[in-house]
């Protein structure tokens, strides 16, 4: 079943027709109500009226998350604020989390696209499904949620933390779906499996996303748990899940692209690459009203198709994920920078800019330890300094990126030094 036909299976013709328009109305607001696009325009000599298509798109001047941390929190909204229904928020490289704002409209088109995605997995009005991303400033847990209500289906806002009650409520409403990051759901299918609970299960579909994963590992989740998994993908700047999912023939991900358009640049010379090419991902969104973005680079690395799909659907295609061009971690689909640890570790007396980030995975969980060198007198003491200290700094952690992280406190000159660039991390997750 697609979810919206029309929308889902237009010729390419009408949805560069349909884009052109809506980037023209696009970029006429911007101009008029965001200060800051009007300022990147004018520096360059660009009006309005000079982008008249989707063939003008390249005129117009990329966006990054710093424009983002530089208009914080509200700067970038094109509409009064009394217009936004809702916020999220991401980490940024700073203290300062990303703000993103919605309106009423902005919400039924979200709803709307994880809608499609949901359906593209399978999902019905009839189907019960367990939404098992975080609820929060966090665009996963609301996301999903809007999404799966908008088609009917039964909705539990699980949450994450308690994957026992997770199951138990998964046997005992009969779930048939799950909403969830992978890492999480290969996590919750080998607990299972491991309990001889999954014959037990009605489940027979999840949507996964928030994080790379491998091709290997979502087969290895429809093994464990005998369902199909499905990936989705999306990003709070640009809306939050329900960007692109891939449908049932998994042959890359389906954009939503009479709301965002998609473009693969170079990252080093940002010039367009060619279609089945790898580069960095760019999105414009062209129906957001709260926080409309032209040429956002997600720093996400994949590459475009065209062409319909067996599945029915014209709208083009992304290939799986592979890797950002940047050094943002995703730590249990939690973002994370290491300036965010370093500033948490150097806000607490007698700690050194030291220190070394390890994430591993630990029977499918992302594990998060920080090793740092603290002053030498604390190697001196009882014991119960260093304790009392490694406490301190994981709260510290904990305030400023919302993850536990195992602390080793290690003696001055431990950490190796390094002739150029510090590396700050090693991530021990094996993403080929
Ligand atoms: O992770 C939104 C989301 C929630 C997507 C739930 C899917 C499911 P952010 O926290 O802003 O938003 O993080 C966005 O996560 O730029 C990618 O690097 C990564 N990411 C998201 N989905 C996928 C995926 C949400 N399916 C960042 N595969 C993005 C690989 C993904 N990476």
């Amino acid at each position: 079943m697609i979810w919206n036909e029309k929308m889902e299976t237009m010729s390419r013709e009408e949805m560069r027709a349909l884009q052109s328009e809506r980037l023209v109305a696009t970029v006429k607001r911007v101009y008029e109500n965001v200060p800051a696009y009007r300022a990147k325009m004018d520096a360059i000599g660009l009006k309005p009226e000079d982008v008249k298509g989707v063939e003008d798109l390249t005129k117009l001047p990329f966006t990054t998350k710093a424009d983002l941390r530089d208009n914080y929190p509200f700067g970038l909204f094109a509409v009064p604020q009394d217009e936004i229904v809702r916020v999220h928020a991401s980490s940024g490289t700073t203290g300062k989390p990303t703000v993103v704002g919605y309106t009423a409209k902005d919400i039924e088109m979200w709803s709307e696209c994880v809608a499609r995605c949901m359906t593209m997995a399978g999902i019905t009005k009839k189907d019960i499904i367990q939404v098992a991303y975080g609820y929060g400033l966090f665009t996963g847990g609301l996301g999903a949620h809007y999404g799966a209500e908008h088609i009917g289906a039964t909705t539990v806002p699980m949450g994450t933390g308690n994957t026992q009650k997770l199951v138990t409520l998964m046997k005992d409403f009969g779930a048939t779906a799950i909403a969830c990051t992978p890492s999480y759901l290969l996590h919750i299918s080998e607990v299972l499996k491991e309990s001889g609970e999954v014959n037990d299960l009605k489940l027979k579909a999840a949507i996964c996303g928030a994080e790379p994963w491998t091709e290997e590992m979502r087969l290895q989740i429809e093994k464990n748990l005998n369902i199909h998994a499905h990936d989705i993908y999306g990003l709070s700047e640009i809306m939050g899940p329900g960007v692109a999912c891939d449908c049932e023939y998994h042959e890359g991900l389906h954009v939503c692209e009479d709301y965002f358009i998609p473009e693969i640049i170079s990252p080093t010379t940002f010039e367009p690459v060619a279609d089945g090419e790898t580069g960095e991902l760019v999105f414009t969104t062209i129906s957001k009203e709260g926080l409309p973005l032209i040429r956002y680079r997600t720093r996400d690395l994949t590459s475009i198709s065209y062409g319909k799909c067996k599945c029915g659907r014209t709208t083009c295609r992304i290939s799986r994920f592979k890797g950002r061009s940047d050094d943002m971690l995703i730590i249990r689909g939690v973002n994370v920078f290491p300036s965010q640890v370093e500033e948490a570790l150097l806000s607490i007396d007698g700690v050194s800019p030291h220190y070394h980030i390890i994430v591993d995975r630990v029977n499918n969980l992302d594990t998060l330890e920080i090793m740092v060198e603290v002053d030498g007198k604390f190697f001196s003491d009882e014991i119960k300094g260093l304790e009392a200290l490694s406490v301190k700094i994981g709260k510290a952690v904990q305030q400023m990126i919302g993850l536990n992280a195992k602390i080793k406190l290690v003696e001055p000159r431990t950490i190796e030094r390094s002739m150029g660039k510090a590396v700050h991390v090693t991530d021990k997750r094996k993403l080929v």
